[in-house]
């Protein structure tokens, strides 16, 4: 009988892109799902978290447009030193949501020149197919379903958007909160094992929760761990909540 989830290991045989690969290889070296949110606001403190969570994590996600005091040399030269370090990856939390020409220019120009440096990006794929053809030299993870109250990622929206996903090929997989096809990783924010929402419309779910249910490949936890009282112990927690989960979840 075919286990309900599908294993790192099978999927790092099967799926082609080298960032989809090297994320599985850190995921089962490291054995860690986790990726950090690092939604904080000095260069300091992004610094600070990422060598705490560095050696628990497989990706540390960032909006780097919320960093203040944000200064390319400053800010992301230490962070590329500290990722290698540890052996995770760098995901810009970008939410792309425009024509390919303008997400062409906002990829790679202004101040964050985010193709640099992000092995992983998030995009919607609300501007169609060809609006994602500029994203070079990363993987791209299309945002198909939203964890916030309200959403308008309906049903027929996400169906459509899972098509464009599995299709591109510089799209390694999806954030969503249901299932999606084997051929695109699942990326799962809206993870805390404390709380069951933030009272602005963020809606929480538990690591067991996430692989029984969803068969998730990969929690986001922000909050969880940058809000607790000792980071690092808290990245620990999620990391081991994750992988036992993902385990039971094979079974
Ligand atoms: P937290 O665990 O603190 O709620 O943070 C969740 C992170 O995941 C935030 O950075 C948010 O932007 C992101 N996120 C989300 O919460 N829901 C989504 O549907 C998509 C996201 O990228």
């Amino acid at each position: 009988e075919d286990p309900k989830h599908l294993t790192y290991e099978y999927k790092l045989e099967n799926l082609e892109h080298s960032k989809a690969k090297k994320l599985l290889e850190i995921a089962l070296e490291k054995k860690s799902n986790l990726i950090a949110s690092a939604d904080v606001l000095t260069t300091k403190e992004l610094h600070e978290f990422a060598e705490k969570t560095g050696p628990h994590i497989v990706a540390l996600k960032t909006h780097m447009d919320v960093i203040t005091d944000f200064d390319y040399d400053q800010t992301i030269l230490p962070l590329i030193d500290i990722a290698a370090k540890h052996n995770f990856m760098l995901m810009e939390d970008r939410k792309f949501a425009d024509i390919g020409n303008t997400q062409d220019l906002q990829y790679s120009y202004g101040m964050y020149k985010i193709s640099n440096w992000a092995d992983l990006i998030t995009s919607h794929v609300i501007g169609g197919y060809s609006s994602l053809d500029y994203f070079h030299n990363c993987g791209v993870i299309a945002i198909l379903g939203m964890s916030s109250e309200g959403t308008l990622t309906d049903k027929n929206y996400r169906d459509e958007a899972t098509k464009i996903a599995q299709s591109h090929p510089n799209i390694i997989g999806g954030v969503a909160q249901n299932e999606l096809p084997e051929e695109l990783l699942l990326f799962t924010p809206g993870v805390n094992m404390e709380t069951s929402g933030d009272g602005k419309g963020q809606q929480y779910n538990t690591p067991d929760h996430v692989f029984r249910n969803l068969h998730t490949d990969f929690i986001i936890v922000g909050r969880g761990i940058y809000k607790a009282e000792n980071p690092e112990q808290a990245a620990l927690s999620y990391k081991i909540a994750g992988w036992e989960a993902y385990e039971a979840s094979l079974n």
